[in-house]
């Protein structure tokens, strides 16, 4: 069988990261396409992991020699990435988010249902991680009986030229919007954004801290904190009836030494989620090699509006300071496939 071609869209650090890790870890798909408006960024990618340059992504989209296409290009130019995929019936995995605007993501939902079969998967890998995935089991499987509250911790770092408060949000924040209700297999009702003394290395609202009180109960707080200066760091605890449950980073060694003792952190979150995507991209490359009729298995169109929903009303709790209440949003509960059955 002859390996799946992808074309990938946008050749910064996303792109470039998903280009090396179909090349090193995913069996049977090649990059076969990379674009970026930078054109030396995309041959510095394609050197590495092959794969032709283009100048035209959108005719590259419609030329009908991709089997699958991954949008990691700037935000804005996602949603018409994504539909001209939709138009020539491309399996499409976007990063996150979809889309800036839910009413960007709604039009990407028209084009598709509008379609003959799904088309679109959300690149929120933190579905794959194998320590989310444990920790949604458990929860499952009820070993802390009901959960009560949730702490979520997201620390980057440091942000590069032009971050903001709201880039904090549409970001960082929204990963958390999107894995909570994955995790809890609950929705969201209101959120509540606010913030305390600034970092003076950041020159904004950094740490900020969200609230997130879900239909059944559970409160969530979560920090997020762009440039904590330490290294990159995402915790979650689950606060239950009989227990708690937490992520723990899963490094693999523990250093005694100078009196110390510990383990390192990454620098940013390519190093704490490489599992995640290796296992994201071996998901969606299997499915649209073995279910034609849905070439998906991950987040869909439905989680990013969703997440873009949330998104937006964190926006306005920041605006005008106060609870904003969200509009009843569809579940889709996402069971990533088993590590074993994906390795090709
Ligand atoms: C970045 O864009 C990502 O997607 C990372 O997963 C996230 O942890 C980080 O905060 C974002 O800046």
């Amino acid at each position: 069988m002859n390996p799946l071609r992808i074309g990938i869209v946008g050749a910064g650090v996303m792109g470039a990261d998903h280009a090396r890790t179909l090349h090193r870890a995913v069996g049977g798909a090649e990059v076969t396409l990379i674009a970026d408006v930078d054109r030396a960024r995309a041959e510095a990618v394609a050197e590495q992991t092959g794969g032709q340059v283009a100048d035209d992504a959108l005719a590259a989209i419609a030329s009908g020699r991709l089997d699958g296409l991954i949008v990691a290009s700037a935000d804005p130019t996602h949603a018409e990435l994504v539909l001209a995929a939709i138009a020539a019936d491309l399996p499409v995995l976007c990063e996150k988010p979809l889309a800036p605007t839910v009413a960007e993501v709604d039009a990407i939902i028209a084009a598709e249902a509008a379609g003959t079969r799904p088309l679109v998967q959300v690149g929120f890998m933190r579905r794959f991680d194998p320590a989310y995935v444990q920790l949604r089991q458990e929860l499952l499987d009820g070993r802390i009986g009901a959960p009560l509250l949730v702490h979520a911790v997201h620390r980057n770092r440091s942000t590069p030229p032009g971050w903001s408060a709201e880039s904090s949000i549409v970001n960082s924040l929204v990963h958390e919007l999107d894995v909570l209700p994955w995790l809890l297999g609950d929705e969201v009702t209101e959120v509540l954004w606010t913030h305390g003394r600034p970092s003076p290395r950041a020159g904004f609202a950094d740490p900020q801290l969200t609230l997130l009180r879900f239909r059944g109960g559970v409160l969530a707080t979560v920090e997020v904190f762009t440039n904590a200066g330490y290294g990159y760091d995402v915790r979650a605890e689950v606060v239950g009836e009989t227990g708690t449950l937490e992520l723990v980073d899963p490094a693999l060694v523990v250093t005694r030494a100078d009196g110390g003792f510990g383990s390192r952190l990454a620098a940013d979150w390519r190093p704490r989620f490489a599992d995640a995507y290796r296992i994201e991209l071996q998901a969606w490359t299997a499915a649209i090699r073995d279910r034609p009729e849905r070439p998906i298995d991950g987040p869909t169109s439905a989680d990013g509006r969703r997440a873009a929903l949330l998104t937006e009303a964190v926006l306005a709790s920041r605006r005008s300071g106060g609870w904003q209440h969200l509009p009843e949003t569809s579940s889709t509960a996402h069971t990533p496939v088993q590590e074993g059955r994906q390795q090709s």
